[in-house]
């Protein structure tokens, strides 16, 4: 597309938006500042460098398309090329399993903050901050239970892990002046019927106590709640209830991933419940296609709403945005790219969202008004504001970032 059509489309956009009290301009700047974090586990299907296996515990990869990263160095420059088409601002998002460990191996009670050095210097050259994650699932002592394990000396490990995981995310974010938001989230659950209910949310939420007890300024932690995992299907430990309980107890950030929930329920209409009784919400946007499937995140009306009700609460600054997907079928760099786009496409289209009109009606008990515009917001002119800020931001406008993408297959990935 030429620039002079994308700055006059653009100009048409902004009037028409302006009509209804909206500033396309502000709308922009914000969607520019709000960061999004880049799930590192895109590039190489949440293998990691610890031992190069398949996943387990609950989760799972399928596809096979070529080119996934092997190593430290193929993960960085993926991010890196996927970062070089996106306008706005990215975070990464790393796992325990994405250390530097130097080709030794290091169990997970044994990882420190010098094996995620080279990843803050990385981070720092590469203007992104870093998210963290302990990782729970794909070891021996994960079974079924780690966490809420009623045996003392696998819950210890767990614990040991997930206390250093916060000790690295609190230097993370000491040595990028801005917090390292770490997420906890355990696969923990039962294949089949159990008796034990209790006791292991008992034993789930004793061992958190421990683990978030000691102070770490540098950091914020996380907790993700979920429905059911692949071979773990009659029961969660740390289920919605559990986790909206723990989190509003204990003040503690919740993380609420867009496939974590039944299929039909309505995931949007949770973060005005939740923001009343926890600090802050971490998002993991995904798009789950009939279970929790991790399909790339597209603009559906799911997302959309889910950053409709964000603006529309006021809590943007109380909402941390990750994305997180593996598809493992298609260019892994692709899937990123569209993700990111889509996640920033329904911010954007959140942020212009003629509010103050639609208050206006819905104050004064004008429910056709309010319906005719939430109707005719749909069709304003969004594509010419999202394009123009991609224009600003100086990378690819429209479907120009496919080539791009291809280029790097041919050059890099398809030589893996
Ligand atoms: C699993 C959770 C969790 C993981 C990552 C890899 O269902 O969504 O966030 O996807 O930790
Ligand atoms: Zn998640």
């Amino acid at each position: 597309m030429k620039e002079q059509q994308i700055l006059k489309a653009y100009e048409i956009a902004k009037e028409r938006y302006a009509e209804l009290g909206v500033d396309t301009d502000k709308a922009i700047d914000i969607l520019a500042k709000t960061p999004i974090s880049l799930h590192c586990w895109q590039t190489d299907d949440v293998v990691g460098f610890e031992r190069g296996q398949a996943l387990s515990g609950g989760i799972q990869t399928t596809g096979n398309y070529p080119g996934r990263a092997r190593n430290i160095e193929e993960v960085r420059s993926d991010v890196r090329f996927a970062k070089s088409l996106l306008a706005g601002t990215q975070r990464l998002n790393l796992h325990e399993i994405y250390g530097d460990f130097g080709g030794k191996f290091v169990d997970r009670d044994e990882v420190e903050p010098r094996h995620f050095e080279s990843w803050i210097q990385w981070a720092a050259e590469n203007d992104m901050k870093l998210d963290f994650n302990s990782t729970s699932f794909s070891h021996p002592k994960s079974g079924d239970l780690s966490l809420s394990n009623p045996d003392p000396e696998i819950r210890r490990f767990w614990i040991e892990h997930t206390k250093r995981c916060r000790r690295i995310a609190d230097a993370m974010g000491k040595a990028q002046g801005d917090p390292c938001i770490m997420n906890i989230w355990v696969h923990d659950g039962s294949k089949d019927l159990t008796v034990e209910r209790k006791r292991y949310r008992e034993l789930l939420a004793e061992s958190l106590d421990e683990i978030l007890s000691e102070e770490l300024p540098g950091m914020k932690s996380c907790v993700e709640a979920k429905l059911f995992g692949i071979g773990l299907e009659s029961y969660t430990v740390g289920s919605m209830d559990f986790f909206e309980g723990y989190c509003a107890t204990r003040k503690v950030m919740y993380t609420l991933d867009t496939g974590h929930y039944e299929p039909t329920e309505n995931v949007s209409d949770k973060v005005a419940a939740l923001l009343l009784f926890v600090p802050e919400l971490m998002l993991h946007v995904s798009r789950p296609v009939r279970w929790d499937s991790d399909h790339v995140t597209i603009m559906n009306d799911q997302t959309l709403d889910l950053f409709k009700e964000i603006v529309r609460a006021g809590a943007l600054d109380r909402a941390h945005i990750g994305l997180d997907y593996f598809d493992a079928s298609i260019n892994r760099i692709g899937a990123y790219i569209i993700g990111t786009r889509a996640t920033q496409k329904c911010l954007l289209s959140a942020l212009l969202e003629p509010l103050g009109k639609l208050r206006e009606y819905e104050d004064s008990g004008r429910g056709f008004q309010r319906l005719a515009l939430l109707e005719e917001a749909k069709t304003l002119p969004f594509g010419a504001v999202y394009d123009y800020f991609n224009l600003r931001g100086g990378v690819p406008v429209g479907p120009e970032f496919i080539p791009e993408i291809e280029r790097y297959e041919r050059e890099v990935t398809s030589r893996r």
